[in-house]
Parts: structure tokens; C-alpha cells; sequence
């Protein structure tokens, strides 16, 4: 597989602005991932939340989510090197927590994905702009006051639209895909692609998946985050349709894990990674607030964004979600070609 035809693409570089706390040398600002992680045993490992089957209430999505136990290791030490580095912590100034550490603004391309059904929901650039607000608003705490904000923001590069019957029926992974994502991928490492279209499974209907930053060395063209069409403002998958799919599933691209997730289950052990994050043993369904379901302490982060809760439900990232999400971008992403 060649990618000369992206190498000889120019765009302009995230901006990674970092915070005057913060002494970093340029040398470490241009070459933060160094590392020699290969991550080809996780290629198949995208986020899958799954609509459908959740919507009929059976409390089970299937997620094909697999990070394996020595990979998300290797991923957490990685990850907190770069977070010592770079100092990035949570730290409380004022009425709002603020998750210390660099400003980043990803450039961030959407492809709309038609198809050729009645039923194949047809949306506009209102519609793709609109979703893109929504991801920012997010991430910068608009769903939560408590929520800080994480200083992660977004620059839009573009809109395109394509149709394309398999694409927009593709599942996960499989050759339409791949052929798409071939075909429309835009920019390097710390672009954000996002594509929005139907998802068929043999799960059934799925609301998005992702790919992680540590499997963008391996698979360049793959990356980027699928959100389904029916998932956005108005859509059919209800309880699951104001738009927080893409935030979700950004969550993953950044490098979060699931809430409930963790090794070796989600009450024991290094769960997600996450010092702030309550550990959780099983997916929040609806908002069940208050539940509790590890003898860990805290109740269960059900209001989280990367828990499986209603769009209605998840509002927040926590301070040490954003400490990661950076850590892990400036590890894997930025000035990643
Ligand atoms: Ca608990
Ligand atoms: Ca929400
Ligand atoms: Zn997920």
C-alpha cells in the first residue's frame, strides 16, 4: 500500500499552542512520537456503539472495541511519559475545573456519504456544519457547566459529499470501507476525518466507530471516526439522536477508552486508564444515575461521554479524559505524517 499521494499533499500543521505554565523545548514539540510501538494487533480494534440493539432495550451492545491487555499497557506507559513531559495535569482555577496542558486545534475534514434508498437519509452542509458545532461545543464543556473545558478545539477544512450506495452501507473494516476512507481520507496524523453515512453490521445498526492514535502508524488511511447519518440532530435512533455520537467516538480517536472497560474488567485493575473516572463494570444503558457497580469508589460515571448512556444522558469529559486526550494526541498524532 503506498500513501505518496497524501506525502505530496501540504496542509497546514495543528496548531499546538502550549500554555505559558508549561516549559517545553521545540525539540519535544516536533518529534513527540518517537516511539517504537507498532500497533498492528490492534487493527481491528474500532469502537462500535451500537444503536440499534440498545434501542430495543436488551441492555447488550455488541463493541468490538479489543484493546488487548499488553497493548493497552505498553499504550498507558507511553502516554504517561508524554504527560510528564509535556506537565500536563489537572489542576482547579477559579469557579471551573481546567485540564492543565497545550491548546490544540485540530483541522477537521467531514465526507457525507449518500445512498440511493428511500430510506438512506440525505443531509446537507447545514447538517454536516451543525454536527461539527456540536463536537465543539462539547469538548468545550457546553453540555455541563462543571465540565471544564478541555482546550481542545477544532478548525473545519471542509465538506465533501459523495455518493456511494456500498460506501454508505459499509460495515466496519470491510472493503467499501476501506475503499472510501482511501478514497476521502484528508491530511496527516492530526486531522480529524470524520464520515458520516449509514452502518450496517452484523450487529445491526451501529451508531459509529473510530480508530485509536496509537493504530494511525500502521493503517493511515483508516483513520479517522464514522458516525452514523441517523445518529446527528433529528435522526431515527432515538435516545440516541442529539448528536453526541461524534463526540463519543472522537473521545476514541484521541485515544479514551469506554468508561466500563478495563483489564482485567472494568472494576479491577487499570480500567480505562483514567485516575477520575469511577471504575464501572458493565455499559450505562438510558442514565441510570446514582447506579453503582464496582466497590471502587464513586458512583458510576454514567454522565460520561465515553459510557454507552443516551445522547440526553453524557455531557462531560473529566480532567484527567483531557489530560490523556492531549497526551495521547501529542504522542501519536501531532507532526505524525
Ligand atoms: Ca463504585
Ligand atoms: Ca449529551
Ligand atoms: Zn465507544
Amino acid at each position: 500500500m503506498t500513501f505518496g499521494h497524501k506525502a505530496t499533499r501540504t496542509h497546514r500543521l495543528a496548531i499546538v499552542t502550549l500554555g505559558a505554565a508549561l516549559a517545553v523545548s521545540g525539540a519535544l514539540v516536533s518529534s513527540p512520537a518517537s516511539a517504537q510501538f507498532r500497533p498492528g494487533t490492534t487493527a481491528s480494534a474500532d469502537c462500535i456503539r451500537d444503536g440499534g440493539v440498545a434501542a430495543r432495550g436488551t441492555g447488550r451492545r455488541p463493541d468490538t472495541e479489543q484493546v488487548p491487555a499488553a497493548v493497552a499497557r505498553q499504550v498507558q506507559r507511553e502516554i504517561a511519559e508524554t504527560a510528564s513531559a509535556y506537565r500536563i495535569s489537572s489542576s482547579r482555577t477559579g469557579a471551573r475545573t481546567t485540564a492543565a496542558g497545550p491548546a490544540i486545534n485540530v483541522p477537521v475534514w467531514i465526507h457525507v456519504i449518500r445512498g440511493k434508498h428511500r430510506g438512506d437519509r440525505v443531509i446537507g452542509r447545514p447538517a454536516a456544519a451543525k454536527m461539527f458545532a456540536q463536537l465543539k461545543y462539547g469538548f468545550n464543556g457546553g453540555q455541563n457547566p462543571a465540565m471544564a473545558a478541555s482546550g481542545i478545539t477544532f478548525l473545519l477544512r471542509g465538506i465533501d459529499f459523495r455518493s456511494n450506495d456500498r460506501w454508505f452501507h459499509s460495515a466496519p473494516m470491510s472493503a467499501a470501507d476501506r475503499e472510501m476512507k482511501r478514497d476521502l481520507h484528508r491530511g496527516n496524523g492530526w486531522a480529524l476525518n470524520i464520515y458520516v453515512k449509514g452502518i450496517s453490521s452484523s450487529f445491526g445498526t451501529l451508531l459509529g466507530y473510530s480508530r485509536f492514535p496509537w493504530q494511525y502508524r500502521a493503517n493511515r488511511l483508516l483513520d479517522g471516526v464514522t458516525v452514523n447519518v441517523d445518529s446527528l440532530s433529528g435522526g431515527r435512533l432515538r435516545g440516541y439522536n442529539y448528536g453526541d455520537t461524534v463526540i463519543h467516538e472522537t473521545g476514541h480517536w484521541f485515544g479514551l477508552l469506554h468508561t466500563f472497560e478495563g483489564f482485567p474488567d472494568g472494576c479491577s485493575g487499570i480500567g480505562d486508564g483514567v485516575g477520575d473516572t469511577p471504575a464501572e463494570a458493565i455499559p450505562a444503558a438510558g442514565c441510570p444515575l446514582g447506579r453503582d457497580t464496582c466497590d471502587a469508589a464513586g458512583t458510576d460515571p454514567v454522565t460520561n461521554f465515553m459510557d454507552y448512556g443516551f445522547d440526553s444522558c453524557m455531557n462531560t469529559f473529566t480532567p484527567g479524559q483531557q489530560a490523556r486526550m492531549k497526551a495521547a494526541f501529542l504522542r501519536y498524532r501531532y507532526n505524525v505524517r
